[in-house]
């Protein structure tokens, strides 16, 4: 890794350009076969990123709370996980079980994701692999536990982290975007994947 903040690695710049631009092109793929919608937070109001996932189970969350599934909310299984993506999973994970999600984030505007845990996984020994596609989006992250002190740092197109050991269960989000500063996506904004082991 180029950097570790607070037990994260990061690889700045692991993707070039073409890496990037044909990723996009797999993503898109994705989302025209499994649709981005804005998911409903357990207390009723709709989360300012769109989200799709492909791979065996897709994140959702409605009124009934946050978990995976097997299908899109339009009832059909979710997408193959790419095998560029899979690529980078096996690059940097260090894991030799392969991953069961890929949830896909798109940012556009103000949409922004609050300091959280990623605790619905049945294992936290695998760890989580994400890549950063389009606008810099400014990374926070803390400790276990929430209201301690935080850092953050500019994520940018290219960029791959792998969150394993005590980063695994870190308070961490997004905090802002900056429209306008990559060509890399059609249309503007961030997209990030993430790769999870879900079962
Ligand atoms: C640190 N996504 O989808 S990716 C998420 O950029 C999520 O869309 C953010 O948080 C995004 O849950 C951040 C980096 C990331 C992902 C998972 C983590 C950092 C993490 C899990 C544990 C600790
Ligand atoms: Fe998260």
């Amino acid at each position: 890794p180029t950097v570790i903040l607070r037990g994260v690695q990061v690889f700045q710049g692991l993707l070039n350009r073409a890496a990037q631009e044909a990723m996009v092109r797999e993503i898109r793929d994705i989302v025209a076969a499994a649709p981005l919608f804005s998911p409903m937070t357990p207390y009723g109001k709709p989360m300012t990123v769109r989200m799709t996932s492909a791979g065996r189970f897709g994140w959702v969350s409605d009124r009934s709370g946050y978990r995976y599934v097997e299908h899109h909310p339009n009832g059909q299984a979710w997408p193959p996980i790419p095998s560029s993506v899979q690529a980078v999973w096996d690059a940097v994970s260090g894991s030799a079980h392969a991953p069961e999600c890929c949830l896909v984030n798109l940012y556009r505007d103000t949409a922004k994701m609050g300091l959280h845990q990623d605790r619905d996984e049945a294992d936290f020994a695998h760890p989580v692999v994400s890549v950063s596609l389009g606008d810099d989006g400014l990374f926070r992250i803390g400790g276990t536990t929430r209201g301690g002190p935080t850092e953050s740092i500019w994520l940018k197109s290219g960029d791959v982290l792998v969150m394993g050991g005590d980063a695994r269960l870190a308070y961490h989000g997004i905090d802002k975007t900056r429209a306008g500063s990559s060509t890399v996506l059609d249309g503007g904004g961030r997209l990030n994947l993430t790769l999870r082991v879900v079962t």
